[in-house]
Formats: structure tokens, C-alpha cells, sequence
């Protein structure tokens, strides 16, 4: 058994349908769903707002290497569309396993270039930590510590203030 912290986000087409596809191929491993948050563009400035949200997700499987092919399963269930000529570009679904954990709760490390776990940049991005955040409230990402202090670092502590929680999108079915 080993658990996983998944960040989803869309900014093409209907942004939270495409969310909700990806919960719907994740039901089978799913514990719990953050808040959706509307985030300004990262990395790319010419392309429309995010909608970002995270998981956190539990399964049998034993490596890492499952949990990227259940993101991808999941970006292909909701139509991925995506610019390959733009790294950082708009895309309709993005599921990225941004650490991993196993049995006895110690992280999994990968520098395996298809998946660097835990995700390289995630402790820079106010997009992934402020819905982390919502479902591990005492989490921590391996090799740079407490959510909660990456949150108030700069440039993440300003980069907050211009997130926008959308607690009128659910992307947990009924
Ligand atoms: N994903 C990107 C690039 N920029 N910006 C926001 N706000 N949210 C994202 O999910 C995002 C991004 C590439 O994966
Ligand atoms: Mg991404
Ligand atoms: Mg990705």
C-alpha cells in the first residue's frame, strides 16, 4: 500500500468537468478531495486562469511508476489536450504525482526523469501546496519540510493572495 499526493489543474474547456473526470478514474484509490481554487497562470502569463485541486489518493500499487501510469490514465479519460511546443502552456487536464509514500510512511524518492519524485518545483507553487494543504493539514514535502512553512515563504506567501477558493466547485461526486 502506498499513498500519493496528486495536483490536478485545467484551463481549457469546461475546467471543472475536466477535474471531475479525473476524480471519477481515480474513485477505486481516492481518500479525499481538496477545495477547488482558481489560480492565475504560472511559468506562462498568455493563457487563461486554473482551476487546481488535489488528491490524495491510497492503492496497492508498490511503485511509483503505477502512479504516473493512473495520472495518465486519468488525462486520457478526460480528453488531455495539450500544446507540446509550450512546457509551462494551457492544457485541459494536468495530473502530476507530486510525492509518494510507502507502506511504513517514509517517502519515496525517484530521480527517474519521466518522474522526479517528489515533484521538483511543487514547493514553489502556491497551486499545489494551498490544496495540498486542505487535505493534509500537517503535511510535509519530503526534503523541503511543512506545507505550512513553505506557505508563508516568499514567493509562495504573496503568490496565495491571488489564488481565489471556488468552495462553489465540488469535484467530489454526490
Ligand atoms: N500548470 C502548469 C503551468 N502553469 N499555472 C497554474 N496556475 N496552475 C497549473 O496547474 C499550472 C500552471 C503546467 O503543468
Ligand atoms: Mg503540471
Ligand atoms: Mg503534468
Amino acid at each position: 500500500m502506498t499513498l500519493a499526493v496528486l495536483s490536478l489543474g485545467s484551463n481549457l474547456g469546461d475546467r471543472l468537468a475536466h477535474l471531475r473526470a479525473a476524480v471519477t478514474s481515480l474513485h477505486d484509490v481516492l481518500l479525499v478531495a481538496s477545495g477547488v481554487y482558481e489560480t492565475p497562470p504560472w511559468g506562462d502569463p498568455d493563457q487563461p486562469w486554473y482551476l487546481n485541486a488535489a488528491l490524495l489518493v491510497a492503492g496497492p500499487t508498490a511503485s511509483p511508476r503505477d502512479w504516473l501510469d493512473r495520472a495518465r490514465a486519468a488525462e486520457e479519460a478526460a480528453g488531455r489536450v495539450r500544446d507540446p511546443g509550450r512546457r509551462y502552456g494551457p492544457r485541459s487536464l494536468d495530473v502530476d504525482v507530486v510525492a509518494v509514500w510507502d507502506e511504513d510512511g517514509e517517502p519515496v524518492l525517484s530521480q527517474d526523469p519521466e518522474l522526479t519524485l517528489p515533484h521538483p518545483r511543487a514547493h514553489e507553487r502556491a497551486f499545489v501546496l494551498r490544496p495540498w494543504i486542505d487535505i493534509q493539514p500537517y503535511g510535509r514535502l519530503p526534503g523541503h519540510g511543512w506545507l505550512t512553512d513553505l506557505m508563508s515563504a516568499e514567493p509562495v506567501a504573496t503568490d496565495v493572495m491571488d489564488l481565489r477558493p471556488r468552495p462553489d466547485l465540488r469535484i467530489e461526486s454526490d
